[in-house]
């Protein structure tokens, strides 16, 4: 049963909820990892709700909570360059590599940047996903500096005339300076060849609140342009997507729903309200 079928059905039935009705409804809300503050803007809107539009009328409420901002991907005049940021285990080499499978798909040439140097296997994860979806990763030594891959990785994509270049990164979080200088410093010198037109944050929708809690301090330290939500398919708890776009207004432009390839599809807000109510 979705968040609000329940709702929906009583007040459609009776008109009428008691105040232990509406004490369940603000549990699950709150279960659903839509945060407090959401969830008592949501109730306070519910409360106004009559019988006969309950549907078309929570519809409208919990779209207006999502961001109006454009989801489509920014591109670049030549190459697109998109930089993928977050935690450690979000999903961000994961996504890259759907990232990439998916633009090589709409017939666009794509290069990956291995910019975790931190993790050996990181690296070596990134190249797996490159020879099994066809697309050339730039990788530098275990330990270097990421900027200097990422510099690497531009010039090929500049030699090779690619339509995209996604740039993977390491996520340690432990210290927001040395996280922003670094990114920087990627940024930085990546830009001295091509501006970087997305900067994607990866959040993981089962990390709930915590996961609305790292976008914050992220979207504090680095220009994010919008949001890969990714495990939405080990998550029962979708309303996190909510309070992320009501909190830091930065869209949710894809999500993944699982570990293979083709688990990455474009957020569809209309679809994704509609999972929520029916
Ligand atoms: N179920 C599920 N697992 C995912 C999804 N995206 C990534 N993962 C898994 O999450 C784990 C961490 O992913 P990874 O890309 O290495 O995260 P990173 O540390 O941010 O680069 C891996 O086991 C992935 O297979 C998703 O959408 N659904
Ligand atoms: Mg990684």
């Amino acid at each position: 049963m979705s968040l609000f079928s329940k709702f929906i059905a009583k007040v459609r039935g009776t008109n009428d909820f008691s105040a232990a009705d509406w004490h369940e409804l603000e549990e699950e809300l709150l279960l659903s990892d839509l945060g407090p503050t959401l969830t008592k803007t949501v109730l306070e809107q519910a409360r106004k709700i009559k019988s006969e539009n309950a549907n078309e009328a929570l519809s409208h409420i919990l779209t207006s909570t999502l961001s109006s901002k454009d989801r489509s991907m920014l591109l670049g005049e030549t190459t697109t360059v998109i930089m993928v940021v977050g935690v450690n285990g979000t999903g961000k080499t994961t996504s890259v590599a759907k990232l990439a499978a998916n633009i090589k798909k709409s017939g666009k040439s794509v290069v990956m940047a291995a910019g975790d140097t931190f993790r050996a296997a990181a690296v070596e994860q990134l190249q797996t996903w490159g020879s099994q979806i066809g697309v050339e990763v730039v990788a530098g030594k275990t330990n270097g500096d990421p900027a200097s891959v990422a510099f690497d990785a531009t010039k090929r994509a500049k030699e090779l005339n690619s339509d995209f270049l996604i740039i993977d990164t390491a996520g340690r979080l432990h210290n927001k300076n040395d996280l922003m200088a670094e990114l920087e410093k990627v940024k930085r010198v990546v830009e001295k060849v091509f501006p970087i037109n997305e900067t994607l944050l990866v959040i993981d929708a089962t990390t709930g609140q915590n996961g609305l809690q790292q976008a914050k301090i992220f979207t504090e330290a680095v220009q994010t342009t919008g949001i890969i939500l990714t495990k939405l398919d080990g998550s029962a708890r979708g309303g996190v997507a909510l309070a992320i776009e009501n909190e830091v207004d930065i869209p949710i432009k894809w999500i993944g729903t699982g570990e293979s390839v083709n688990d990455f599809a474009p957020f569809e807000p209309t679809n994704y309200i509609q999972g929520l109510l029916s």
